[in-house]
């Protein structure tokens, strides 16, 4: 039976049925870190999911009750408008445990707007895999390990704690994933993300990622598992027995298509299955899961993994430029090889170019100026998201 002896587990102590919390003998014991952090991102990654838009307020409700829990870190994006700043800086204001984690590209101009915040903790993301990087940056990997250098080197200039997430890491070219890795640390990067951007990689697969970056780098690693084949828990598990240190998770795995490991499934599963004790209060999870739905109106079936709508339902405008250039960019099979359909949404996180594309779609011609008139008066409206079109790319 595991110790249960500590504070938090009140709730397990109350329960003296000894046939629960045994470790099953299959379940051989792994030597794990000694510290395993959540961190949870349904307020960046969760509200990227389809049909997933919160108000000031429900961020801030949100926030205070994954701190109450005892996650380690809140990740929130103050990028994508004026009403996500606000939330920001309200949610800063509370003074919470959790470490602020300011989601940003890695650009300076990003880097500015957590700095007006007053922020302590950013993650820097961008693309590694050649296919992100020809579809969606355009740029080479000259360029892009240029990039790493520049925002590195300013976010730490300005005294910031930084994460550096290598996105599609596990479809990047090995060699380059290690060098982008190392670029990242000489720089300066207190840690990395190495996400599974798509869910592609089995659960060795993961290991292998984790462990390849792991032998390259001193700095701790966080996992981010896609749940796009379904195995996001099982992956993030396999990332930590390869040694990363943080998982990225969500109020019940909400987040782009189908969303990521589920902070519930993931908490639990380290207790049960690893007799990891997080400093966590457990029987908050329901309560959490529950206010989340008390704000958004989603159907849990369109977050099936391959037949759920959601499955290949894209919000994010920048997502829509790299999909039209090839939709494997984000696309782990096709919609029609499984019978599903693709489908985008138009709202408030469409960007620029992907209000431009939809609206072409629709007939209505728009340049630049005007998408981005109408993107400004999405956000200040917080129109969230609208409509959504069917979207079949041109055949080339
Ligand atoms: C995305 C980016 C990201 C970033 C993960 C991270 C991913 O698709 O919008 O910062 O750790 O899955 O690569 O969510
Ligand atoms: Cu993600």
């Amino acid at each position: 039976m595991i110790n249960n002896n500590e504070s938090h587990t009140n709730n397990i102590n109350s329960i003296r049925n000894p046939n629960y919390f045994i470790m099953n003998p299959y379940n051989h014991i792994i030597d794990l870190p000694e510290k395993i952090r959540i961190l949870d991102t349904t307020l960046r990654e969760g509200e990227q999911a389809p049909f997933v838009n919160f108000s000031v307020e429900q961020r801030i409700m949100l926030a205070r009750l994954l701190d109450e829990f005892g996650v380690n870190a809140i990740e929130i994006s103050p990028i994508v408008s004026e009403n996500h700043r606000e939330s920001t800086r309200l949610i800063m204001n509370e003074s919470l445990n959790a470490e602020i984690v300011h989601h940003l590209r890695a650009l300076p101009r990003d880097i500015d707007i957590a700095l007006e915040l007053d922020a302590e903790s950013v993650a820097l993301f961008m693309s590694i895999s050649d296919i992100h990087l020809a579809n969606k940056l355009r740029i080479s990997r000259e360029e892009a390990v240029e990039r790493i250098i520049s925002s590195v080197e300013y976010a730490k200039a300005h005294g910031l704690t930084v994460r550096f997430t290598l996105e599609d890491a596990s479809r990047a070219d090995p060699e380059f994933l290690v060098h982008s890795a190392r670029i990242a640390e000489d720089t300066g990067a207190d840690r990395l993300s190495i996400p599974d951007t798509l869910g592609v990689l089995r659960p060795d697969g993961m290991y292998r990622m984790i462990r390849l970056v792991r032998d390259a780098v001193n700095i701790p690693l966080d996992v981010h598992c896609h749940n796009d084949l379904g195995l996001a828990l099982a992956n993030a598990l396999a990332g930590i027995e390869a040694g990363a240190t943080q998982i990225h998770a969500t109020i019940d795995g909400i987040g782009e298509r189908v969303g990521i490991t589920s902070l519930a499934e993931v908490v639990v599963s380290l207790y049960q299955l690893y007799g990891i004790h997080l400093d966590v209060k457990m029987e908050l999870l329901t309560r959490i899961s529950d206010l989340l739905h008390s704000f958004i109106n989603i159907d849990l079936k369109d977050f099936r993994p391959i037949v759920g709508r959601n499955a290949f339902r894209h919000k994010s405008g920048t997502h829509l430029l790299a999909l039209l250039n090839n939709p494997a960019s984000y696309e782990v099979i096709p919609p029609e090889f499984v019978g599903n359909r693709r489908r985008v949404l138009f709202g408030s996180f469409s960007g620029r170019n992907g209000v431009r594309i939809l609206l072409q779609t629709l007939g209505v011609n728009v340049d630049d100026e005007r998408a981005a008139q109408i993107v400004a008066y999405l956000k200040k409206v917080s129109a969230g998201d609208l409509f959504e079109i069917e979207y079949n790319l041109p055949t080339r």
